[in-house]
C-alpha cells in the first residue's frame, strides 16, 4: 500500500469521497481498471509525442492560459479543497494561489530552460549542454496539499515538454478532478491534447502499475516515508528517477533574544494551521529555559481560545482531520506521550458537538519530560500536536533539532546575527533540513525556492529555483567544425600514428 485508503473498500470500484467536517460523503468516483490505466497511458505518450515537439515558449503560453483560468476558478476550487480535505476556506484559496504562482513561475522559466557552454579542449570543436523533454511523468499526491503539489509538478513539468500522468490520493478524488479538467480543457482548446491526465485509482491497481511501469521515466511522489522508501526502492530497480518529497518532523527553536512576539505568531501558524496536517507542520518547540515559561503559556492560551469548526465557515481556524483513522492515531499518540512522561498541557482530545460530526479534535501542546527518551516526538503523527522542549545552549538546541530521522523544514527566532549565522553555518553544521527559515515559522514556503527535505524527507527538490531540470533530459554535445579528427585528452590512434 502506497498510501491508507480512506474508510472505503473500493472493492465495489468506485471510492466515495468523504466531507471531513460531516463523515459523509460528497460524492462517489470510479475507479481506474488495469484497462483504463493503459488507456490513460496511451495517450500520455502519444500527448508527450505531440507536445515535445511544440517551442518551450508557446508551451509556456498554454501554461499561462492555464494559470488565468486557475485564477478564474481560485475561489469555488478553495472551497472544493476545503470541502473535501477539511482545511479552513483561507488556506484552501491560499492552496490553489499556489498552484497559479508555480505557473506564473513557470512560463516565465519557459524561455528560461538554459544549458550552459564550455570551451572545449580541441581546436574548432564546440561543446554545450542542451536540456529535452523527458517523458511521462508519474505525479502522486497525497491528501494534504490536493491542488498545489500537483501544479508544482505540473506546471514546470509541462513547460519542460513533459506530459503528466497524475495519481492523486484516494481521500481527495474531487480536488484532483477539477483541477485536472481545466488544466486539460485549456490544453485541448488549444490544440493540444494529452499533456494533462489522471488516473484515480488504488495503489494495487494503479499505484504499483505506475511505479513499475518502464514508459514511465520519472515518479515524482508525495507521502509518508514508508510510502518513500517503496516507491524509491521499485523505481530504483528499474533506473528510472524519483523525486520524493516524505515525512517531515519539524522544529523551532526560540532564542532568548528573539522577539516574543514573532515566535508566537510563526509557532501557532506553524503548529495550528491546516490542523497539523502539513509535512511542514511545526511539531516541536525547542525553547530556550529562560523564556520557556512566558512563550508556552501564551501558547496555551490561544490554543484555548482557537475557533474549531467548519472549514468553510469564515470565523474557523481549526477544521477536522481528514478521517476517523488519523482521529486514532492522534488519541495515540497523546496516550504514548503521557507513557513516556510528556505533560498535556491543553487539548489532547476529541471534539464533538454541534456541527462538529466529523473527525474534529483539540490542538494539543504536550511539554515533553525534562530529561530521558521522549520517542514519540521523533514520529511524525498527522496532527496538531506540538511538543515543547527546553535548551540551555544553542548547540544543544541545533542537536536536538537534528536529532530526527526526517529532514524537512526548521526554524529560528533570535535576534543575534551569531545565533542565526550559527543554524545557517556554511559548513553544515547547523539545521540539517531542506528548508531553514529565520524569524519565520516551519510552514508556508514560497514557491520561488525549491522545496524538499533531506533524510528520510526522501531528498527531492520540487517547485522553483532549479527544480525543471529534473523534469528533463541533460545531453552533453560535442560539435567539430573543422575538417580533422582530433580525439579527447590528446591520444594518438591510427595507421599513421
Ligand atoms: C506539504 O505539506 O506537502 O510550505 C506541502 C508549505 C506549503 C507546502 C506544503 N507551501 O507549508
Amino acid at each position: 500500500m502506497l498510501e491508507p485508503v480512506g474508510d472505503e473498500t473500493p472493492e465495489t470500484g468506485v471510492v466515495l469521497s468523504d466531507n471531513p467536517a460531516t463523515g459523509r460523503p460528497i460524492a462517489g468516483v470510479r475507479l481506474d481498471t488495469e484497462a483504463s490505466y493503459e488507456q490513460v497511458l496511451s495517450e500520455a505518450i502519444a500527448g508527450f509525442d505531440r507536445w515535445r515537439r511544440v517551442p518551450a515558449p508557446v508551451r509556456g503560453q498554454v501554461v499561462r492560459a492555464i494559470g488565468e483560468e486557475l485564477r478564474r476558478y481560485l475561489v469555488p476550487l478553495g472551497e472544493l479543497v476545503a470541502l473535501e480535505v477539511g482545511k479552513i476556506r483561507a488556506e484552501g484559496i491560499g492552496e490553489v494561489q499556489e498552484t497559479i504562482d508555480i505557473a506564473d513561475f513557470a512560463v516565465g522559466l519557459s524561455r528560461q530552460l538554459y544549458g550552459k557552454t564550455m570551451p572545449s579542449e580541441r581546436p574548432e570543436h564546440r561543446m554545450l549542454e542542451q536540456w529535452l523533454p523527458l517523458g511521462p511523468v508519474g505525479v502522486i499526491t497525497a491528501f494534504n496539499f490536493p491542488n498545489a503539489v500537483w501544479g508544482w509538478n505540473a506546471m514546470l513539468g509541462a513547460v519542460c515538454g513533459d506530459s503528466l500522468i497524475w495519481k492523486p490520493s484516494l481521500l481527495a478524488p474531487l480536488t484532483a478532478i477539477a483541477t485536472n479538467a481545466i488544466a486539460e480543457r485549456v490544453a485541448r482548446e488549444m490544440g493540444h491534447e494529452g499533456v494533462f491526465n489522471l488516473v484515480i485509482g488504488t495503489d494495487d491497481v494503479v499505484g504499483e502499475r505506475l511505479i513499475h511501469d518502464g514508459r514511465v521515466p520519472l515518479i515524482s511522489a508525495t507521502g509518508s516515508c514508508r510510502m518513500g522508501r517503496h516507491v524509491g526502492a521499485v523505481v530504483a530497480r528499474r533506473l528510472g528517477r524519483t523525486l520524493l518529497e516524505l515525512g517531515g518532523n519539524n522544529a523551532i527553536i526560540v532564542e532568548p533574544d528573539a522577539d516574543l512576539d514573532l515566535a508566537f505568531e510563526g509557532t501557532f501558524f506553524g503548529a495550528v494551521g491546516t490542523a497539523g496536517q502539513r509535512c511542514t507542520t511545526t511539531r516541536r518547540l525547542i525553547v530556550h529555559e529562560s523564556i520557556a515559561e512566558t512563550l508556552t503559556e501564551r501558547l496555551v492560551e490561544a490554543y484555548k481560545d482557537v475557533k474549531i469548526g467548519d472549514p468553510l465557515d469564515r470565523s474557523t481556524l481549526v477544521g477536522p482531520l481528514i478521517n476517523s483513522r488519523s482521529v486514532d492515531q492522534f488519541l495515540r499518540a497523546i496516550e504514548q506521550a503521557k507513557q513516556q512522561g510528556g505533560e498535556v498541557l491543553v487539548g489532547g482530545e476529541r471534539v464533538t458537538g454541534d456541527g462538529l460530526g466529523g473527525h474534529f479534535v483539540r490542538p494539543t501542546i504536550i511539554r515533553a519530560p525534562a530529561s530521558g527518551p521522549f520517542p514519540i516526538s521523533h514520529e511524525e503523527t498527522f496532527a496538531p500536536i506540538l511538543y515543547i522542549f527546553s535548551y540551555r545552549d544553542l548547540d544543544e538546541a541545533i542537536a536536538m533539532q537534528n536529532d530526527v530521522d526526517q529532514g524537512l523544514s526548521s526554524a529560528i527566532f533570535a535576534g543575534s546575527v551569531r545565533a542565526t549565522e550559527r543554524f545557517l553555518s556554511p559548513a553544515g553544521t547547523g539545521s540539517d533540513c531542506g528548508l531553514a527559515y529565520v524569524n519565520l515559522g516551519t510552514s508556508g514556503a514560497e514557491i520561488g525556492g525549491a522545496f524538499g527535505g533531506e533524510k528520510d524527507t526522501g531528498g527531492g527538490r520540487e517547485s522553483g529555483s532549479d527544480a525543471w531540470r529534473q523534469y528533463m533530459r541533460r545531453q552533453t554535445v560535442t560539435i567539430n567544425h573543422g575538417s580533422s579528427m582530433r580525439l579527447a585528452q590528446g591520444i594518438e590512434f591510427g595507421a599513421s600514428s
